[in-house]
């Protein structure tokens, strides 16, 4: 049992990979923390989004904790890629290990942050308590605030009712249901194979259809698992200063179009062979930046979908018009090959238009459909809405809410000016979703910790994001992302998928490793860019 002490020196908001490392590291200077966590159990985006078939897209291997060479030579994945219920287990297994709930206070959402100028402190405010902390640690994970569906009707439905970003606890059984989905991105691309193996009838509605790569998953051996285990430390040191941070891929520093066709294409199919989106992203850098490039290796992924998918029509509604690695890259288990099954069918929502939503299941404009189970895979407030979702006022009054009105704006994705002693861990302004997330998690993790250090060392009460320092990171992020591909179409990498939201591109995108050379350089010069007194 947590005891609520009132008065801490850091709260830490959220139990995923953020926030329990973020809490067992303050436990080496002894300072009074603890996490306030909305679900019942740790985990972050591992504890609610429980979808059939829900599985990270980064090797197991790399996907996991480097801060502990016990943890890491104790814990054997069972495979390539795991699945939500091994990742969720490992993470309860580092709670366990480091003892770390009883830092935790469970079921309790944090409704409002507030600092006060006084005392340079936050109150903290749940439904039911309220703390006081000097530093206010936000792990509340990139996505992690579902978009809640809002469609006409919604309430008339009398089946079952899912949502793959809050998925129940218990087994749905899909056995003689007539199910119809909502969405294609990597949740639906995830679980769509899985229900549609047990279900009676499944209809995926489509509006924009997405890349995929296979994934190949295939169950660890014990020679890759020693192996492994054996190169920890140099897999984990590569991926330090990696674009993306991963350390074990094929990563080439080339351009595609320095190579002829034939080689191009020998290379892409023996990176589609080995699967995993990671690996095939990795095999050349100008995919990502030269529309010309990027057409080679689209057309690759289109004329694979056309081999897989027997019925050209529903193949060429499978096949994405935008630039692939535009929107973020799926990896699969036999997504294409599941529309060749008789009881799945495609609706192309673009043609035929979703009108409402029905007692008995949902009509387009052509269509009455009928179901049993009705899920929505529809997506992310990403990057902002879980920290938009605290009441967060800072310095002078002024509300988060409204100085991120036009788009979020940080220094380094991690501090933001007007709020004092508040540190974002994988903020927008850093690279967070464009990499493995536990390397940035552990970078922002270890940096907030030596600046938390900093302070108590020097003296010092109060560290802030320096306005002009701020502006300038953010023209930066600007002007790197807007020379990469990403930045043209409507992802939830610039807030697109979400009505009303301002156009940004969030993440930092001029790779990981040198993100991290400059959080470095930042903490060797006494945290340049930081007004600290
Ligand atoms: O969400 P998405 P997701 N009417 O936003 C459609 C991570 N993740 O949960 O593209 C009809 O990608 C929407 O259509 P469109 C991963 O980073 C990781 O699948 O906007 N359709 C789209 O097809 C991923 O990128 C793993 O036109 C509507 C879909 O719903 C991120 O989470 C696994 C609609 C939403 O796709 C988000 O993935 C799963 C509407 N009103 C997720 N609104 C790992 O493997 C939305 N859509 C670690």
């Amino acid at each position: 049992m947590v005891t609520k002490s009132k008065k801490l020196d850091v709260i830490i908001i959220g139990s995923g990979f953020a926030g329990l490392y973020m809490l067992h590291k303050l436990r080496e200077i002894n300072l009074n923390a603890i996490i306030i966590e909305k679900g019942s159990g740790v985990g972050g985006t591992w504890f609610w989004n429980r979808y059939p078939g829900a599985r990270c897209d980064i090797e197991s291997i790399e996907y996991s904790y480097s801060f502990s060479d016990e943890l890491q030579q104790e814990w054997n994945w069972s495979n390539r890629y795991s699945d939500q219920s091994e990742i969720l287990k490992y993470l309860n297994h580092v709670a366990d290990k480091f003892d770390l709930r009883k830092n935790i206070i469970f079921n309790s959402t944090v409704l409002s942050s507030t600092y006060q100028e006084k005392t340079n402190e936050w109150i903290i405010d749940t439904e039911s308590d309220s703390f006081v902390t000097k530093f206010c640690v936000m792990a509340t994970g990139t996505l992690s605030s579902i978009k809640e569906p809002n469609f006409e009707g919604l309430e008339d439905f009398q089946g079952e009712l899912y949502i793959t970003g809050k998925w129940p606890h218990h087994r749905v059984d899909f056995t003689n249901k007539k199910v119809g989905i909502i969405g294609t991105g990597s949740s639906a691309v995830q679980s769509i194979p899985v229900i549609a193996n047990e279900a009676k009838k499944l209809s995926v509605f489509q509006r924009s259809p997405n890349y995929s790569i296979p994934a190949h998953n295939k169950p660890l051996s014990r020679s890759e698992i020693s192996n492994a285990k054996s190169n920890y430390s140099e897999i984990r040191n590569k991926a330090k200063y990696t674009r993306a941070g991963i350390g074990y891929n094929q990563f080439q520093e080339r351009k595609i179009l320095d190579f002829p066709k034939d080689y191009i294409i020998e290379e892409l199919n023996k990176r589609w062979n080995i699967g995993g989106q990671e690996i095939f992203t990795a095999g050349f850098t100008d995919v990502g930046i030269e529309p010309e490039a990027n057409k080679i290796a689209a057309d690759f992924v289109k004329s694979k979908i056309k081999e897989i998918v027997n019925d050209p029509i529903t193949a060429d509604l499978l096949s994405p018009k935008d630039s692939i690695g535009c929107k973020r890259l799926c990896a699969d288990t036999n997504y294409f090959e599941t529309f060749n099954r008789k009881n799945v069918e495609l609706i192309d929502i673009n043609n035929d238009p979703i009108k409402s939503i029905t007692k008995e299941g949902l009509v387009t404009n052509k269509r009455d459909f009928d179901f049993d189970i009705l899920i929505f895979a529809t997506g992310f407030d990403a990057m902002t809405g879980a920290l938009l979702s605290i009441d967060i006022t800072g310095k002078n009054n002024k509300k988060l809410k409204d100085k991120w009105k036009n788009g979020p704006r940080s220094y380094l994705g991690i501090s933001i000016s007007d709020f004092p002693n508040l540190f974002t861990v994988t903020g927008p302004g850093s690279p967070s979703v464009l990499t493995n997330m536990i390397v940035a998690i552990e970078q922002h993790v270890e940096w907030i910790f030596d600046c938390i250090s900093f302070l108590y060392r020097s003296n010092k009460n109060n560290i802030e994001a320096n306005l002009e320092f701020e502006n300038t990171w953010m023209d930066h992020i600007e002007e790197v992302a807007s020379n990469t591909l990403r930045y043209t179409c409507n992802s939830w990498y610039v807030g697109a998928n979400v009505p009303g939201k301002k156009r940004v591109f969030m993440p930092y995108a001029g790779g990981f490793g040198k993100y991290r050379e400059k959080c470095d350089e930042v903490a060797s010069n006494s945290y340049t860019g930081f007004d600290i007194s």
